[in-house]
């Protein structure tokens, strides 16, 4: 299904669709990267959902993913995923990248989101390299949309290397 995947170039908050995902960490308190911006742009109600959500569970694990409002932005949903940290590549690094992906894209059908975007998760601060989180992205991805109502999914890269690596990753998928 990778002809329901787009590749984008630019700021995940700007974007108009039902749901943007996060790149959270397990606590959901909040960070750098693509979490700063989420909750600069969102504005309070989100940390305070994401509060209630750590009082009840105590956070979210590695490779899970939950879902809160979207605050000011325009999303209707933000869905906060956790990625792994990279630790050489045999810690279990690759299915929990993938869980995470799965595990948002779960949440999104469940709540009736029709498009999503995500950041290239666990890249940034985490650590994990791109060109194999890219493949690994966008082929859980294209699996998971064959029994999926949601008609758009998109990555948002932040850099032109990101996109570059990203789009010839979905040039060789099939
Ligand atoms: N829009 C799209 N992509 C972005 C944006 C943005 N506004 N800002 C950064 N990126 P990261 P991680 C890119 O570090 O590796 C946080 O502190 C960035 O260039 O945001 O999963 C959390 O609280 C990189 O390519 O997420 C966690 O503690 C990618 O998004 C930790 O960082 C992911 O970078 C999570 O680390």
């Amino acid at each position: 299904m990778k002809e329901r995947i787009k590749l984008i170039k630019g700021n995940i908050v700007d974007q108009e669709v039902d749901a943007i995902v996060n790149a959270a960490n397990s606590s959901l308190s909040g960070g750098g990267g693509v979490d700063g911006a989420i909750h600069r742009a969102g504005g309070p109600s989100i940390d305070e959902e994401c509060r209630i959500i750590r009082e009840k569970q105590g956070g979210c694990p590695t490779g899970h993913a939950v879902i809160t409002g979207a605050g000011n932005l325009k999303a209707k949903y933000v869905i906060h995923a956790v990625g792994p940290i990279w630790r050489g590549g045999n810690h279990n690094e690759d299915n929990l990248l993938a869980s995470a992906y799965i595990e948002s894209l779960k949440l999104a059908d469940e709540y009736n989101v029709k498009t999503i975007a995500f950041p290239s998760i666990s890249t940034g601060a985490y650590g994990f390299p791109v060109e194999r989180a890219a493949k690994i992205a966008l082929r859980v991805v294209s699996d998971y949309l064959e029994g999926s109502n949601i008609k758009e999914v998109r990555f948002i890269l932040f850099s032109d290397k990101d996109y570059e690596v990203y789009s010839k990753a979905y040039e060789e998928l099939e």
